[in-house]
């Protein structure tokens, strides 16, 4: 149902509409049947997604800049730009310093619509900064300042400074199984299917879209 909502969001926030230029993209009709099976979206949703994405961002790949944008627009109160940093590392699977279309729904469609396995590789991902396969005490405490920092002061006006810490550190306490001080998708996925609060108590991914 979560899912619904924020498409019907990214709707509303979209109202572009080109049907004639969505075609033109998707060109090859193999390239939108492609899209229907890689990803957990109807043509509906695609045609709805490629309008917001195209109306971001009309060359057809997001950069840094416009995930930087959007994030500012939902987040006014707080600084979103390191969130929006690392959130467009993930997206950007090919590392190649813009998302194209394709690989902005295959990773929205695993968030909104993949299975628990596939949202935790996703977040573990996220978390990875290096993206060498663990996560380490430093990469959390970046990711934490850089979700505190977008949530602002003004939504959490007695947050004290220490939040973010205690943060990581129940985080490692809960995560890092073996004690070697970092975290590893098996133990990130061993702890997550056990306990499904940590999802929501670690915001994963009501802030990602
Ligand atoms: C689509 O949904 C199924 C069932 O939840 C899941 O196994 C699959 O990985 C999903 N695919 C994507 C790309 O989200
Ligand atoms: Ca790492
Ligand atoms: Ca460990």
């Amino acid at each position: 149902a979560g899912g619904q909502a924020q498409v019907q969001s990214l709707r509303e926030r979209y109202s572009v509409c080109d049907e004639a230029e969505f075609s033109a993209v998707c060109h090859r009709p193999k390239g939108l049947e492609r899209l229907m099976g890689q990803t957990n979206f109807s043509k509906k949703e695609l045609q709805i997604l490629y309008r917001g994405f195209k109306n971001e961002c009309p060359s057809g790949a997001v950069n840094e800049e416009t995930f930087k944008n959007i994030y500012s627009q939902f987040f006014p109160q707080g600084d979103t730009s390191m969130y929006a940093h690392f959130l467009f590392e993930a997206f950007d699977t090919h590392k190649s310093g813009s998302v194209s279309f394709e690989d902005f729904v295959l990773s929205l469609s695993i968030i909104l619509r993949g299975s628990v396995t596939d949202k935790l590789n996703w977040a573990f991902n996220l978390y990875d900064l290096n993206k060498d396969g663990c996560i380490t005490r430093e990469e959390m405490t970046d990711i934490m300042h850089s979700i505190y920092d977008m949530m602002g002061k003004y939504t959490y006006p007695c947050m004290r400074d220490s939040a973010p810490q205690d943060h990581v550190e129940r985080f490692f306490q809960k995560m890092d199984r073996n004690k070697d001080g970092v975290v590893t998708i098996d133990e990130f996925l061993e702890t997550c299917q056990k306990d499904e609060n940590i999802m929501q108590s670690m915001h994963m991914f009501d802030n990602v879209i």
